[in-house]
């Protein structure tokens, strides 16, 4: 059954009671799930937040490697941020508009994808980036895999704000058939382990009006993109390098 909530007469700001109810969940397969409102409670802190990094690397629209520009607007916070150009898909730790550091991760975003990672089966989530994809009415994204990530032991967690959107999850091969999921305003998506690199895609976006968001739909997609032993690398210095 899809999700159906939003409470009667909630923007998403939620009493102390709410916090303690268990979020209904969905099963799309045997590693994913959707954790329907799963975020209601945590999005009068997260917007704040969401606008600060917005502020510091604003949506643009990317080229892909075929020349095409994408109709989602992205941005990205974190270690890493996903990019495309003409040479490629890639992570990069620089913001390739503004030349500097993508702005950091806030905690709370932090703390909601390793909450619902794990609620959804997968303890211990160290997100080291986020994917902010904001759609306009008649923006998609097109049936892809989530590949450019260093290993796919981690899962993605991929929020849903604002405007109701239909998420495809498809199969191993682009060829599989999808499941069509009505996700919105605090629905989290979690998927990973055998799922992990299952297609997945979002319909044009249908135009209309969210109380908190107005005419978009912003979705913040949490991944592992650098490898668990690059990030507790420390920088050597010369006195221990080999051979010293
Ligand atoms: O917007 C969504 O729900 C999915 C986003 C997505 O598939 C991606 O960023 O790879």
């Amino acid at each position: 059954m899809p999700c159906s909530h939003e409470p009667p007469g909630s923007l998403g700001l939620f009493d102390e009671s709410d916090l303690q109810q268990p979020a209904r969940i969905e099963v799309l397969g045997p590693q994913s799930r959707v954790l329907c409102g799963f975020a209601l409670p945590w999005i009068e802190g997260l917007l704040p937040q969401l606008e600060e990094v917005l502020a510091a690397a604003p949506f643009r629209h990317m080229i892909t490697p075929g020349g095409f520009t994408m109709s989602v607007g992205l941005s990205s916070c974190g270690q890493l941020g996903w990019t495309s150009d003409s040479n490629g898909y890639r992570y990069s730790p620089i913001d390739p508009q503004s030349l500097r550091p993508w702005p950091a991760m806030p905690e709370v975003f932090r703390q909601l994808a390793q909450t619902a990672a794990e609620t959804a089966g997968f303890k211990g989530f160290n997100p080291d980036s986020c994917l902010i994809n904001c759609y306009r009415p008649g923006a998609k994204m097109s049936l892809h895999q989530d590949k450019n990530e260093r290993d796919f032991s981690a899962p993605i967690v991929s929020l849903s704000l604002g405007l109701p959107a239909m998420f495809l999850f498809g199969g191993q091969q682009r060829k599989d058939k999808s499941q069509r999921v009505p996700l919105l305003h605090g629905d989290v998506v979690v998927w990973g382990g055998v799922d992990r690199l299952r297609y997945h895609g979002v319909l044009p976006l249908k135009d209309g009006s969210h109380p908190l968001l107005g005419q978009q739909r912003i979705n913040l997609t949490f991944r592992r993109a650098g490898s668990e032993a690059e990030f507790n690398r420390k920088p050597r210095s010369a006195d221990q390098a080999p051979g010293r």
